[in-house]
């Protein structure tokens, strides 16, 4: 097993208010058509990197899987993160800075 574990903002948060999720356009998180796939024990709006906790939800993938694994984490990673996607495989050289 190899390959470097990523995460991308998938442009859910709920920094209005807390575990209330909410899509960029404003729209309600709806489990039963958007689904849910929260990582077990996620979110923990872990406040372990940020004082107020973690308000942006990122996909995990590794390599050329897309696991689609949720979990929550601190917003001004997630936001970085969204801005340079790769589009095929291979470690991800952080260009966002
Ligand atoms: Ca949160
Ligand atoms: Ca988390």
């Amino acid at each position: 097993m190899d390959g470097i574990w990523e995460s991308f903002w998938i442009g859910l948060t709920d920094s209005e208010v807390e575990g209330n999720w909410t899509w960029v356009d404003g729209s309600p998180l709806n489990s039963r058509s958007d689904g849910c796939f929260w990582l077990e024990g996620q979110p923990d709006n872990s406040k372990a990197r940020s004082a107020s906790g973690e308000d942006c939800v990122t996909i995990l993938t590794r390599g050329a899987e897309d696991l689609n694994i949720w979990n929550d984490d601190v917003c001004i990673l997630a936001y970085k993160s969204i801005c340079e996607k790769p589009a095929g495989t291979g470690p991800s050289s952080s260009v966002c800075g």
